[in-house]
């Protein structure tokens, strides 16, 4: 006997109070908590509605089983009202982040060719070793001109740095060179504007940007800002991609990147291809920097588990004999140390499908067509879930433990992270290059807590100190 969708519990009758409220608590930053207690008061389903945004929410593994099952051939998850509205002000094509349907799927598929299958990995391993490899000469040069052997520092800009040389370097096939001591202004600007679009993108979330739009409120002109810096940097950088390309004809020797070859490949519009390239681009910075940070501060916090991690790398770098595609494979403590800081800190509270069919969750009726959410952030947390939530403990990602729809970070199914394989590169390399190389630590032992800006980010600066080792 399934109880009808009207009986699932939660405020959704008054979406406009429900707002008011939200608002009061500061709901902008706090979405993650705001989830964590809503499951908590209400069960392990939930029914809500702020603003004009409406959904079921949900957070048990064999739960999210069921919503990925009924998320049918074209899989849609929430669509970002503002990232839609400036597209459209701007008169740009959707890339495959915004697209739905088959104009979606048959971007997709293509896409997923050059940049998520498994056949490109020997392609990025290279170029992303190579800037591993610089940050570490980097790295060793602060430590040197400090003049107390080691440097202590808020990583993020550093870190934000490194991911946009990774990412660029998989896209474009060359080097932007972020990790020399000139910072190019306009590289800076680009990762200022990513972070201003993240910022100005969750108050829309609830408020329709349209609204925003014609009360000239500062947050859709911040946010336009934001995108119009992000588009003219990455098309400046696509255009001279587009240019290169045509005077130099013939099969290039070395891997020319992601972008020429979706170029040389011509199944895709130019203006697809640009848009995706773009998004891929932007997708690229705050996520696996943020990720990386957290890492090492978990890191700093466990010494331990820092040197167990340690001794995993130098044994993979004996074992390997200098093949990195072969480390890769032999350190499996590292991965699970990813896989730990994104069970804590995901970088995205929550993972959303439209569903295409009726389900049953919870014993209760969803119809097709409703917006159910996950929650990622809950679900990391939930001692239902995770054996001791609260330790970060990377070997239970080797152990017993079941992992049955438990490793969620990057989303599930066709519709999962385009850019996972290259996050997840750049990152193990990351973490390779600075382990066998740095000890860190940091200071107190205060626990750092997230604040949402549409990712997840701590609330406040991280202080890491280096030291050689
Ligand atoms: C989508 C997480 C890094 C580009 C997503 C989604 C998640 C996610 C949860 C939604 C998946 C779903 O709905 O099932 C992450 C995490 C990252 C990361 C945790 C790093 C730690 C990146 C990077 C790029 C990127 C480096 C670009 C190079 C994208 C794109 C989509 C996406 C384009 C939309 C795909 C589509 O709609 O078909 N990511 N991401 N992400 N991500 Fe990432
Ligand atoms: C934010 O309630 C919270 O990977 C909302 O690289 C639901 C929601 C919808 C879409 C999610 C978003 C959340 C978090 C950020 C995500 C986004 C889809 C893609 C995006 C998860 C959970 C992200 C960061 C992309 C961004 C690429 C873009 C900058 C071009």
């Amino acid at each position: 006997f399934t109880n009808p969708f009207s009986e699932i519990p939660g405020l959704w009758r008054n979406g406009v109070a429900n707002l008011y409220n939200f608002w009061k608590l500061d709901g902008f930053k706090n979405l993650h908590r705001i989830m964590l207690h809503n499951f908590n008061t209400f069960g392990p389903i939930y029914r809500e509605k702020i603003g004009y945004y409406e959904s079921v929410n949900i957070i048990n593994p064999e739960d999210a089983a069921v919503l990925f099952k009924a998320e049918g051939y074209y899989p849609k998850r929430l669509k970002v009202e503002a990232w839609i509205a400036y597209r459209d002000y701007r008169n740009l094509k959707y890339g495959v982040l915004l697209k739905n349907g088959e104009d979606w799927r048959s971007n997709r598929v293509v896409l997923n060719k050059e940049v998520i299958s498994p056949k490109v990995l020997g392609n990025f391993v290279p170029l992303l070793d190579e800037v591993g490899q610089d940050f570490v000469v980097r790295v060793n040069k602060k430590i040197e001109r400090s003049g107390q052997n080691k440097w202590t520092t808020d990583l993020s800009h550093e870190l934000f740095k490194y991911a946009l040389e990774s990412v660029s370097s998989v896209l474009y096939g060359e080097r932007l060179g972020l990790m020399l001591d000139y910072i190019d202004p306009e590289a800076q600007h680009f990762i200022d504007c990513i972070t201003l679009m993240f910022k100005t993108t969750s108050p829309m979330l609830y408020i329709p940007p349209g609204l925003l739009r014609v009360t000239g409120a500062k947050v859709w002109r911040d946010h336009v800002q934001a995108w119009d810096g992000i588009f003219s940097h990455a098309d400046r950088c696509i255009q001279n991609i587009y240019r290169q390309l045509h005077q130099e004809r013939g099969t290039p020797k070395k891997y020319p990147g992601v972008l020429a070859s979706l170029l040389m490949l011509d199944k895709l519009a130019i203006e697809d291809i640009k848009a995706s390239v773009t998004e891929l681009m932007a997708g690229g910075v705050d996520t696996t920097s943020i990720t990386l940070l957290w890492t090492l501060y978990e890191l700093a916090r466990h010494p331990n588990l820092q040197e167990e991690l340690r001794a995993e790398v130098i044994a993979a770098r004996a074992e390997s004999q200098g093949d990195m595609m072969e480390m890769l494979k032999r350190v499996p403590l590292v991965k699970g140390a990813l896989k730990e800081t994104l069970r804590l800190h995901p970088v995205a509270v929550s993972l959303q499908r439209y569903i295409t069919e009726d389900i049953i969750i919870q014993n209760y009726h969803i119809p097709s067509g409703t917006l159910v959410q996950l929650g990622l952030y809950a679900m990391g947390r939930d001692p239902k879930v995770f054996f001791r939530p609260e330790q970060y403990q990377p070997s239970r990602w080797l152990r017993t433990e079941s992992h049955y729809f438990r490793s969620l970070g990057f989303g599930f199914g066709p519709r999962q992270c385009l850019g996972r394989r290259i996050a997840e590169t750049e990152m193990q390399l990351f973490l390779i290059h600075m382990l066998e190389n740095f000890r860190v630590e940091k200071q107190r032992q205060v626990e750092v807590q997230s604040t949402f800006e549409l990712i997840l980010l701590p609330e406040k600066p991280i202080l890491l100190t280096l030291k050689p080792l």
